[in-house]
C-alpha cells in the first residue's frame, strides 16, 4: 500500500509540473502538453490502495474524475495511462479520453467525468460475473458530492435486491468543487445511505489506509463469497483545488492547512516504522516508485500526437459533411 500511494503522489506532483507549462500567466486551459483539466487526488490515496489491495486483475474497478491513485492502485498500465493524460496515439484510448475517461481491459478498470456514472456499470460488471458463476467483484468510487444523484441511488438498490458482489466506495473529502458537503445534505455519514437498502454499510473515519483495507477486505471478501454489496464510505482530504487553476478563494486557510497536516502518506509510513520496518526501506520503495513515474512519464512524451484525421475513428458520430475530404466519410449525422 505504501508503494502505490507514493507512486500516485509522486505521479501528481509531476504531472502538476507538467501541466502548468505554456498555461501561464493567463490561464489557458487548452494550452501546454496536458490539455483540458486535471484534478489531482492528493490526499486520497489511502482510499484507493486500501481497496485495491484486495482486487485481483479481474475484478472491475469504475472510478470518477479524480482517478489516478484508483487507477495506479488497481495496476492500470502507467505508461498506456500517461500518454493518454498527454493526448498520444498510443494512450490507453488513442489521445481521446484524456485523464477523466482511462479505460484498460487489460484490468478492468474505467473512470468518467460524469458524477456517479461509475456506479451502474460497477452494478453491471458484478451482474455479469454473478450469472457467468465466478467469483469476481466490482467496485464503484464515488465522490460525497454523489451521494444524492439518482445513477448512484438506482444502483445500491439493483446491487441490494440483486444481491450482486459490488463494493460502494464514497471518498468524502468534504467538498464538491466549492461546495461544502453539509450545504447539500443532511446525511453526514454517507454510509447510512445503505440502511434504506438493507445492506450494510461502514464509515472509515480518517485518512487511514490499514484501517481502509480492513473495511474494505471485509466487504469485498463478502461481496467475494456470494453474500452480497456493501456500502464504504472513506474519510479522505482533498490537498489541492478541486482542479489544477482553482483558486479556492472559497475555502477557509485552516480547512487547506488541515488537508496538508492529515497526510496519509505520513501516517503509514509511521505505521510501517512502528512494525520495524527501517527507512532505509522505505527510501528504497520510494526510489523505486519514483522511477518507475519518470520512465512512465518521459515515454509517454516521446509518443506520437494522433493524426487529425483520427478524431473520427471510434467515436459515435460521422465528421460533419463541410469536413469531408476526397474518400472522406461524406456522413454528417
Ligand atoms: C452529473 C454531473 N453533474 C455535475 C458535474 C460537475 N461536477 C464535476 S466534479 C463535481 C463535484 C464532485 O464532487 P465529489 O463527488 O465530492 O468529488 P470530488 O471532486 O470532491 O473528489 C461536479 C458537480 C458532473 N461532472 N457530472
Ligand atoms: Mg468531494
Amino acid at each position: 500500500m505504501y508503494e502505490q500511494m507514493v507512486t500516485a503522489r509522486y505521479y501528481e506532483e509531476q504531472l502538476q509540473e507538467e501541466y502548468l507549462v505554456g498555461k501561464q500567466p493567463a490561464f489557458d486551459i487548452s494550452a501546454g502538453p496536458i490539455p483540458g483539466e486535471l484534478h489531482l487526488a492528493a490526499g486520497h490515496e489511502a482510499s484507493g490502495a486500501g481497496v485495491c489491495l484486495h482486487l485481483r486483475d479481474d475484478d472491475t474497478v469504475t472510478a470518477p474524475h479524480r482517478p489516478h491513485h484508483v487507477a495506479i492502485a488497481k495496476g492500470v498500465d502507467l505508461k498506456k495511462m500517461t500518454a493518454e493524460i498527454f493526448g498520444r496515439k498510443t494512450g490507453l484510448c488513442r489521445g481521446k479520453g484524456g485523464h477523466m475517461h482511462l479505460f484498460d481491459p487489460d484490468v478492468n478498470f474505467a473512470c468518467s467525468g460524469i458524477i456517479a456514472q461509475g456506479c451502474p456499470p460497477a452494478v453491471g460488471a458484478a451482474m455479469a460475473a454473478k450469472k457467468r458463476n465466478t467469483d469476481s467483484v466490482a467496485v464503484a468510487f464515488l465522490g460525497d458530492g454523489a451521494i444524492d444523484q439518482g445513477g448512484f441511488l438506482e444502483s445500491l438498490n439493483l446491487a441490494s435486491v440483486h444481491d450482486l458482489p459490488v463494493v460502494f466506495v464514497i471518498e468524502d473529502n468534504d467538498w464538491a468543487i466549492s461546495m461544502p458537503k453539509d450545504r447539500v445534505t443532511d446525511v453526514e455519514d454517507g454510509s447510512r445511505r445503505a440502511w434504506g437498502f438493507d445492506l450494510p454499510g461502514e464509515r472509515v473515519d480518517s485518512d487511514d489506509a490499514v484501517a481502509v483495507a480492513e473495511a474494505a477486505g471485509k466487504a469485498i471478501a463478502r461481496a467475494r463469497d456470494g453474500n452480497g454489496p456493501t456500502l464504504l464510505e472513506v474519510q479522505v482530504h482533498r490537498r489541492m483545488g478541486h482542479f489544477m487553476g482553482d483558486a479556492e478563494a472559497y475555502r477557509p486557510e485552516a480547512d487547506i492547512e488541515r488537508a496538508k497536516q492529515l497526510d496519509s502518506i505520513e501516517r503509514i509510513a509511521d505505521d510501517l516504522r512502528s512494525h520495524g520496518v527501517e527507512d532505509d526501506e522505505l527510501d528504497e520503495i520510494r526510489e523505486r516508485a519514483h522511477e518507475r513515474v519518470d520512465d512512465a512519464i518521459s515515454w509517454a512524451k516521446e509518443q506520437p500526437e494522433p493524426s487529425p484525421e483520427e478524431a473520427y475513428e471510434n467515436v459515435f458520430t460521422n465528421p460533419p459533411a463541410t469536413a469531408a475530404t476526397d474518400g472522406g466519410n461524406e456522413g454528417g449525422d
